[in-house]
């Protein structure tokens, strides 16, 4: 049995899709940002960085936070949503990464400037500028391949679409991106996506 320490936020549905995605069986424990349960000491221990998601997998009697290393994990544990041939599996691991450390962290930056109310232009040009061209080299891969790392879906998929996802509820401009639009409707269209993307509630914006 696996413990999901989250909330309805772009990180949380990566694990949530996963976790639905592979049947595992899973209790939610809400933790709420803007009440500060990320702050308490109990949450603390499991993440000291204070952040969601968080895993405590009871069975192996192991804790992770990070959503790219839950995401290896749960592939690794199951044996599933990670190619099995090792040119498809770098690949997945590769876009992973991408998402990781060139993608999920400008959105979210895109998303705060955006968002907050306060207005500053030289955030706002350079966070639509690296998002935007986050957006076109997934767009340009998504031409040539149905998932990212090829012909199987993944958990770079799941990873990347998260974000994806909360872009467009916070209605970034998606038109010139017509691959990325179609492969997120495939996504979109899996019920465990759509599972995953409502736990621990809907998100409706950001
Ligand atoms: N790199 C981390 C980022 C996790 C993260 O920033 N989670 C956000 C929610 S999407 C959070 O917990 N924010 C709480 C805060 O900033 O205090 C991951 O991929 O898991």
């Amino acid at each position: 049995m696996i413990d999901l320490y989250t909330t309805s936020s772009p990180n949380g549905f990566k694990a949530t899709i996963a976790l639905e995605e592979l049947a595992l069986p899973y209790t939610v424990h809400h933790i709420k940002i803007a009440s500060g349960d990320n702050r308490q000491s109990a949450f603390l221990s499991l993440n000291p960085y204070g952040r969601i998601p968080v895993i405590v997998d009871r069975d192996t009697n192991i804790t992770l936070f990070e959503s790219a290393a839950i995401l290896l994990y749960l592939a690794e544990k199951t044996g599933q949503l990670l190619p099995s041939d090792i040119k498809g599996r770098w690949a997945a691991i590769q876009w992973l990464q991408f998402h990781s450390c060139s993608m999920g962290p400008i959105l979210g930056q895109r998303v705060h400037f955006e968002t907050s109310g306060a207005k500053v232009p030289i955030a706002i040009e350079r966070y639509r500028r690296l998002s935007e061209e986050a957006f076109a080299i997934l767009d340009a891969r998504l031409a040539k391949a149905q998932f990212l790392a090829g012909d199987e879906y993944s958990i770079a998929d799941i990873a990347t679409f998260a974000w994806v996802h909360v872009a467009g509820l916070c209605d970034f401009a998606m038109d010139p991106y017509k691959s990325l639009a179609l492969w997120c409707a495939r996504l979109r269209a899996r019920p465990a996506v759509q599972k995953g993307i409502a736990i621990p509630e809907l998100a409706t914006g950001p």
